[in-house]
């Protein structure tokens, strides 16, 4: 890296070294672009790097959610399980990382504070928080869609004598939580995740429920002897498959479990006999595996009851078992996989505090205060969630032209993005899985490979036919935006009782917009390369 005085003109510069920002590094090297990689954390994996919380796994099978543009990773990486957990991902993109020799490019440890479109020059200025600055023709975000955590806005924070943990950064060396009093704030994925496991170790565990979480049960499980090796066999078609499939993963994940659903009878046609044989046979699942749950508030209210049901069977104490019963539309968060959820709320060391009937008052020296009285706790770990999709970028000081602010563009117009790639006024930046793009509607690996690459051959289109600058058209942005809304607007996700980081309800302030593109990767990947074949439509290339 240079001083301010004598800045390096990159072609490109990368800001984080997670999954996008490695594939980017690397897809751009082999095409000869000059490229470099900024990263706030000390080694490589973004949010699977510092959400090393207990229990922490993703929802998606671990042959699909890795890259596939290397045979040679894919056949030399092993996955232990069906369902990777946060180290074996870890260790997947340090491998990957080491492999590709991508390291060198990487400067770790350091965190971009501003970036600056100098009109003139056609070059971004790139300040980092440490003050080095660089120039680069072109930047490309791929700082994450769910890397911004939330700090909680709960009184008294910061007043805890205890040990406070965050599971969006949770201590590399782990944190010993046997036998303490725990409370854990916060019930959506993260939360399902780690309930169950550090329940097994600690000796008190409360549970701060603000809103309560629809599960998918799930069975995880070591891969039998020769089973990969069978899969890696024939990767060929099951990335073929992978490719074609709307949510970009064509085996299990929390994606297929919901789209299944959709080819399901209707809940309002079933007979109660129906509906009590499915909770019997599949317990919660059974309540929600129907067809018409998704453009039908009214049978998904059906189905929020039927689930309550499902349930009352598994949780012993009545009271405890109606506070677990959402109270908003299924499908409007992201699904979420559990193991041995319900069940954990059957302990003997395990309590519900549901805040819906005793809210927060106070975090104490001693522990949690609702309005019902005082938890004295030993460890508090919050698992609030993240300001997904534009928090990242956001957080960050993002000039574009005429000092345009990104975040108050954000703030003042919500998420808005032309095919979640650009944003109409910031020249040659972009954004990996930016608003309006499939991300996290999808398989994000699946979603991530496809908008680097189609970044990768923009930019070097734009240098093979001498040109500087390529720019969202806010006419085109506009009708990308109604597009993506239009997708949702009959379902359950722009149902105002529907708050999730989707449409940006779980951030206080923030505009809401339903942040994702549902017509499926294959159909975005068509419409992104006609786009490109016809000379980068709604862009303007200078
Ligand atoms: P989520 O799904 O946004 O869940 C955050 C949880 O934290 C949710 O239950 C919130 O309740 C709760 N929360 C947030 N702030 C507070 C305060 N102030 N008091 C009490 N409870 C609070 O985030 P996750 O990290 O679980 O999952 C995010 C994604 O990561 C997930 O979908 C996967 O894709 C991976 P609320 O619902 O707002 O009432």
């Amino acid at each position: 890296m240079t001083d301010a005085d004598e800045p390096e003109v990159l072609d490109a510069l990368i800001v984080g070294a997670g999954f996008s920002g490695l594939y980017a590094l690397h897809y751009l090297r082999q095409r000869g672009v000059h490229a470099r990689v900024l990263e706030t954390a000390e080694n490589v994996g973004g949010t699977w790097l510092v959400n090393r919380y207990p229990g922490a796994r993703c929802d998606i099978e671990s042959i699909e959610y890795s890259y596939s543009f290397s045979e040679e990773i894919q056949q030399e990486w092993t996955w232990t399980e069906t369902m990777p957990a946060q180290p074996e991902i870890e260790a997947y993109l340090r491998f990957v990382a080491d492999r590709l020799d991508l390291r060198r490019d990487i400067a770790f440890n350091t965190t971009v504070s501003a970036m600056t479109f100098d009109g003139a020059a056609a070059e971004w200025v790139v300040d980092t928080a440490a003050g080095q600055r660089l120039r680069a023709r072109f930047v490309i975000a791929a700082s994450g869609i769910l890397s911004a955590p939330l700090q909680p806005d709960i009184a008294g924070i910061d007043d805890f004598a205890g040990t406070t943990l965050y599971t969006g950064r949770w201590p590399k060396e782990g944190h010993d939580l046997t036998g303490r009093r725990v409370g854990v704030v916060g019930t959506g994925s993260t939360g399902v995740q780690l309930i169950p496991v550090v329940a097994r170790d600690v000796g008190q565990l409360y549970v701060f429920q603000r809103s309560a979480a629809y599960t998918l049960p799930w069975e995880v499980r070591q891969f039998a002897p020769g089973e990969l090796d069978e899969l890696k066999a024939n990767y060929g078609q099951i990335r073929a498959a992978q490719r074609a499939h709307p949510v970009g993963a064509a085996r299990l994940s929390a994606f297929s479990v919901l789209l299944d659903m959709l080819s399901r009878p209707p809940l309002k046609s079933a007979s109660r006999d129906e509906q009590l044989r499915a909770i019997s046979e599949h317990g919660v699942l059974g309540a929600l595996n129907w067809g018409d749950l998704f453009f039908d508030i009214e049978a998904n209210r059906m189905a929020t009851r039927l689930y309550g049901e499902a349930i009352a069977r598994i949780v012993h104490d009545p009271e405890t078992a109606a506070a677990l019963v959402p109270t908003y539309p299924f499908a409007c968060k992201r699904p979420i996989i559990d193991q041995g959820y319900y069940e954990t709320f059957n302990r003997d060391n395990v309590s519900l505090v549901d805040l819906r009937r005793e809210p927060i008052e106070t975090v104490t020296a001693a522990g949690i205060r609702t309005s019902r009285g005082d938890y004295d706790l030993d460890v508090i770990v919050y698992a609030t969630g993240f300001d997904a999709m534009t928090g990242a970028l956001s957080r960050i000081d993002v000039r574009g032209r005429d000092g345009q602010s990104l975040r108050d563009t954000w703030a003042e117009q919500g998420p808005v993005s032309y095919l979640g790639l650009q944003v109409a006024g910031f020249p040659n930046l972009f954004t990996v899985q930016g608003p309006g793009s499939p991300s996290a509607a999808t398989n994000f690996v699946t979603a991530l490979e496809q908008h680097v690459e189609w970044i990768g051959d923009c930019i070097t289109y734009l240098r093979t036919a001498g040109m500087r600058t390529i720019e969202a058209l806010p006419t085109a942005q506009a009708e990308w935006i109604e597009h993506t809304t239009s997708l949702v607007a009959a379902t359950v996700l722009a149902h105002p009782t529907c708050n999730s980081w989707y449409n940006g309800g779980n951030v206080p302030g923030k505009k809401r917009m339903y942040m994702g593109y549902t017509g499926g990767i294959p159909e975005y990947r068509r419409r992104c390369d006609e786009i490109a074949a016809a000379g980068y439509t709604g862009f303007r290339l200078g």
